[in-house]
């Protein structure tokens, strides 16, 4: 059953409350299984960016002086009031996005609520240190919020990745105006307003739904906010950082990947078909972590893809809202048009599709859908071996030697996800050692945890996400330095 529109919150939310824009501009936020209208959502714009900002500039003073434990218990019971809402926020987030109900209600949420409950307890755990200086002196350090931080977050993954950019923010003392994509602002709306029951003091955290290259890029421009930190493209990344230079923002980047996939000769098959429709599948493939280059042993190739082909055809797809559904639409039209694109250019440079390329007709016609898609490609240099497709499209590289799968594997300019599967340990290790990339997973795909460093190196950005590392990420450290029983220094004594 749909969601009854007047229970949509679709306004911005500023200073705790929700308002419309100012220039009381709205844009409609689709239903990609059919491209029907969910709800009218408020635009911001420049003005509403200056009034998300003087909010956040009330507030910081007293929330950074909050005791991190009382902090931490707002989060923990925002994590509370996620899963007594979490049916809820599951069809919220499958409506506008297109996740599947199953997915939405087993992992976005449960993700969203675990991330949010890991930085509640780390709020009054993460310290300073002592260093041992010179004798006479005591020099320890303090870690400080940063202030008033901007966040942008992508359609991907809206509601998850509230949770990753504000839980450790908020952990550590920092006020935060957030642009969601404007395709997807529902869940992030809804979070806003369970932050409010949950006792978050106004102007803490700012939601301004809007367009990129409006708000988001006003975000990064605003001299008033010390950080941003932005997931997306590689190409809006590059805008951000040049958009960030006039007051020396501080900067954090989570962008794109082509992430290699590689199957050795003497994997456990059964678990590397699976492990990698899974990497490549999981949320229609549009995920920066996605395992789009798959990369068998030629030894193995013809006998991995005689399980992995009929796998890739037999995935459901539907409405995603219908529980038997494994795979939903893309999560808009354009993007749809964007990955079936790359069919065209697999074949102009002499790659084969093995299996979907299009989208299915029937039922689904008026929605987003891509068939799960996997195309051999000739060479490791061709587009769709380079290029994030973001979408159910995998594309394969068969390899001969250890060597040639590290020449393959670490030829692109990202360096995000990457997986290996193998029964050798020592090969293992090695590779895991050799491959330029910020995340390896071992006879597995995909594992995330709020504990555990998420982020890239090269074109896939910097600064990592989660754990100690997103603490450190939100924080700067303050050196002070006291004289306990020291002589003063002879220099300049009268
Ligand atoms: P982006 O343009 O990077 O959008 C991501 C976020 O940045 C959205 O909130 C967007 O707002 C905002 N944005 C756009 N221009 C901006 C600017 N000048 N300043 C500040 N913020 C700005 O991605 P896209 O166009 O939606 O997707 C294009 C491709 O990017 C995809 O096909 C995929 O390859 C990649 N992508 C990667 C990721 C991850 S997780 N790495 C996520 C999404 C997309 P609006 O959406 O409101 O314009």
């Amino acid at each position: 059953m749909p969601m009854p529109f007047s229970s949509i919150r679709h306004q911005l939310f500023i200073d705790g409350r929700f308002v419309d824009a100012e220039s009381g501009e709205t844009l409609a936020t689709l239903n990609p299984h059919d491209n029907t209208p969910i709800a009218h959502v408020a635009l911001a714009g420049k003005a509403d960016v200056d009034k998300a900002v003087a909010a956040a500039k009330r507030a910081f003073p007293a929330w950074r002086r909050m005791a991190a434990a009382d902090r931490g218990r707002i989060l923990l019971k925002l994590a509370d009031l996620i899963e007594a809402n979490g049916e809820e926020l599951a069809r919220l987030e499958s409506l506008d996005t297109g996740h599947p109900i199953r997915d939405s209600r087993r992992l976005d949420v449960p993700r969203t609520a675990a991330c949010f409950r890991y930085f509640g307890g780390m709020a009054d755990k993460f310290q300073g240190e002592t260093i041992p200086v010179e004798e006479g002196f005591l020099n320890y350090t303090l870690r400080e919020p940063v202030g008033i931080v901007g966040q942008v977050v992508p359609w991907n993954f809206p509601l998850m990745f509230t949770s990753w950019k504000m839980a450790p923010a908020l952990a550590a003392g920092n006020c935060i105006v957030m642009k969601p994509a404007e395709i997807t602002p529902l869940s992030s709306l809804r979070i806003a307003e369970l932050m409010a029951e949950a006792g978050l003091p106004p102007g803490v955290v700012n939601m301004l739904p809007g367009l990129g290259s409006v708000a988001g890029q006003y975000i990064a421009e605003h001299p008033e906010i010390a950080k941003i930190a932005f997931t997306g493209s590689t190409a809006t990344g590059r805008r951000i950082v040049q958009a960030s230079a006039g007051n020396l923002k501080k900067v954090q980047l989570e962008l794109g990947g082509k992430g290699p996939n590689i199957v050795f000769e003497d994997a456990n098959l059964q678990a590397a078909v699976n492990g990698s429709a899974w990497a490549i599948f999981h949320n229609q493939g549009q995920a920066c972590i996605a395992g789009s280059r798959l990369m068998l042993h030629e030894k193995i190739a013809d006998a991995f893809l005689e399980q992995f082909i009929p796998l890739a055809r037999s995935i459901r797809l539907g409405n995603p809202l219908d529980e038997q559904t494994e795979m939903g639409p893309l999560t808009s039209a354009q993007h749809r048009d964007r990955v079936l694109s790359y069919v065209e250019v697999a074949q102009a440079q002499g790659g084969e599709v093995l299996a979907g390329g299009g989208s299915p007709g029937g039922d689904l016609a008026q929605g987003c859908y891509v068939q799960p898609t996997v195309v051999h490609a000739r060479s490791y240099q061709d587009r769709v071996a380079q290029e994030e497709v973001f979408g159910p499209f995998v594309t394969v590289l068969t390899f001969k030697s250890d060597e040639e799968a590290m020449q393959i594997a670490n030829g692109t300019d990202y360096g995000l996800g990457s997986g290996l599967w193998t029964r050798d340990l020592q090969r293992a290790h090695k590779v895991a050692r050799d491959l330029h990339a910020g995340m390896v997973w071992i006879n597995s795909y995909k594992r995330v945890n709020p504990g555990s460093p998420f982020g890239g190196v090269g074109q896939s950005g910097y600064g990592r996400e989660m754990g100690f590392d997103a603490m450190r990420e939100y924080t700067q450290v303050k050196s002070v330095w006291v004289n306990v029983d020291a002589q003063i220094p002879p220099h300049f004594v009268r």
